[in-house]
């Protein structure tokens, strides 16, 4: 006969140290305390997926999983419960893309305290999803049986990604929103698993994603800064707090910027830029460790080429010789601001990719923390403080920027401040030991 109270006990015993375990696997993960919340305690579909487990200590890099054969995948979709239906988005047609919008700026990420909401415009969210190469197979969709509304979606784009010295034809994966009504029913390990199928299918068996919630097993973690541009809106809507024994007036001025830019030859990107912009961009960024490769010219015209409301590039043009020397973008990312008479959106644009011709080179190598050249960090600085001058000047109430790339080069000279947020890097089916941030150069919506 079994011993109820024991069993408890046992039950309480091993949840303490699979805690425990957590605890240590995040402590070598150095994830933050405001991060260890939003850890669940245990993990019953994760720890099914070729994913590395808290525990595991990832020395080497490779694939978790084989490679299957076509033949040798699930040919059928994973069944839904009952009253739910499979759907493919045809996001070319202007109302099902409308449905996703309309899903997603109900129910998509929130912060802590629910006071913004991501409100992905739906000519982004169109932006986003079909990039060269896409493929309707990955818009995923789930509608409820009765009344064919859109309860549920995920997302995939193919994309080449630099992991250390292999570079990986993969997918990106994002967007996945489940409606409110229809949350902690372990609806989202059947989607993950559906788009997984999809994309094997077409011969693709790693992918990356990113997300604010710890899951096994991170293997870089960001944190977000922010740069007021409307320090008084920011103050309204409670994103940010006026700071103790500051005045309204001190708080503008600190973080008025001109409305002119200040670097000789900085424009908008133009159609005939994409070629040197793709060359500047793929050799600046293949010091990283974790970033995209613009494999053809489509790529860098789709991502980069300016779209009002959805993504702003600026290069620089030596007059001399018509070089393209700099390259710097951010894009568009409103959030619904919940709850407030005011102001109902908060107007956000985050620093995307930038590149410059100038070293950066380390100049005293073998210290711990690498220091560049002074003209290195000023290019960077001028760069992104002009891309600040233009958000304001397009009327964005806030500048986000993550800590990778080599973003720690300006971040406290213009002003970001540290925000409550993370943002956790990970990759599916394959093993890929810890990143550091100033490694990191890449940027998903
Ligand atoms: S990140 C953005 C995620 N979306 C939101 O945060 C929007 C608001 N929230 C929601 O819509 C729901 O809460 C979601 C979960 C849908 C997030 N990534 O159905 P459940 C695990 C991965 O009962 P719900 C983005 O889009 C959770 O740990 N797993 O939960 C990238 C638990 O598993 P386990 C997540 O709250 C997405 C299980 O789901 C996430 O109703 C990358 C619970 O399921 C998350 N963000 O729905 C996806 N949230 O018990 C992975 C929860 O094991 C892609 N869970 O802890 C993997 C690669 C696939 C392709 C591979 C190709 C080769």
């Amino acid at each position: 006969m079994s011993d109820p109270n024991k069993s408890k006990s046992d039950l309480e015993d091993s949840k303490k140290l699979q805690e425990l375990l957590q605890r240590l696997a995040m402590q070598q993960m150095d994830v933050s305390k405001s991060q260890e919340d939003k850890v669940p305690a245990e993990h019953k579909f994760w720890k099914t997926q070729p994913v590395p487990q808290y525990d595991e200590v990832v020395e080497t890099e490779g694939a978790i999983d084989n490679e299957k054969n076509v033949q040798e995948i699930r040919q059928n979709p994973y069944p839904l419960p009952g009253s739910f239906d499979w759907v493919l988005i045809d996001l070319e047609n202007p109302e099902e893309l409308k449905e996703v919008y309309t899903l997603l700026s109900l129910n998509y990420v929130e912060d802590d305290d629910a006071t913004f909401r991501f409100d992905y415009t739906p000519e982004f969210i169109s932006w986003a999803l079909k990039p060269p190469g896409w493929k309707k197979a990955w818009h995923l969709g789930v509608r409820a049986t009765t009344n064919q509304k859109l309860v549920a979606f995920i997302s995939g784009v193919p994309a080449d990604l630099k992991i250390r010295t292999n570079v990986r034809h993969l997918v990106e994966i994002n967007f996945l929103c489940i409606h409110k009504k229809l949350r902690s029913k372990r609806l989202a390990p059947l989607l993950i698993k559906e788009i997984t199928r999809r994309v094997n299918m077409e011969g693709i068996f790693q992918a990356t994603y990113t997300a604010g919630i710890v899951i096994p097993k991170p293997i870089a973690t960001c944190r977000y800064h922010h740069r007021s541009l409307n320090p008084k809106k920011l103050v309204e809507i409670g994103f940010s707090a006026l700071p103790r024994g500051m005045t309204m007036d001190r708080l503008v001025r600190r973080y008025k910027l001109p409305n002119a830019t200040t670097i000789n030859g900085l424009r908008p990107m133009l159609e005939q830029d994409i070629v040197s912009v793709r060359a500047l961009l793929n050799r600046y960024l293949a010091q990283f460790d974790y970033g995209p490769v613009f494999q053809t010219d489509e790529d860098v015209r789709h991502y980069f080429l300016p779209i009002k409301d959805v993504v702003y590039s600026y290069v620089v043009e030596n007059r001399d010789n018509g070089a393209i020397t700099d390259f710097v973008s951010f894009y568009s990312l409103p959030s619904s601001v919940l709850g407030n008479p005011k102001h109902k959106t908060l107007n956000a644009a985050y620093l995307y990719y930038y590149a410059t011709d100038v070293s950066s080179e380390p100049v005293d190598e073998g210290s711990e923390s690498p220091k560049r050249s002074k003209e290195y960090t000023q290019r960077l600085q001028a760069l992104v403080r002009n891309a600040m001058i233009l958000a304001n000047n397009a009327g964005f109430d806030v500048m986000n920027a993550l800590e990778l790339l080599h973003n720690t080069e300006f971040i406290e000279e213009l002003k970001f401040g540290p925000g409550d947020g993370y943002l956790n890097y990970y990759l599916y089916n394959w093993r890929c030991p810890p990143i550091e941030n100033e490694k990191m150069a890449l940027v998903m919506f």
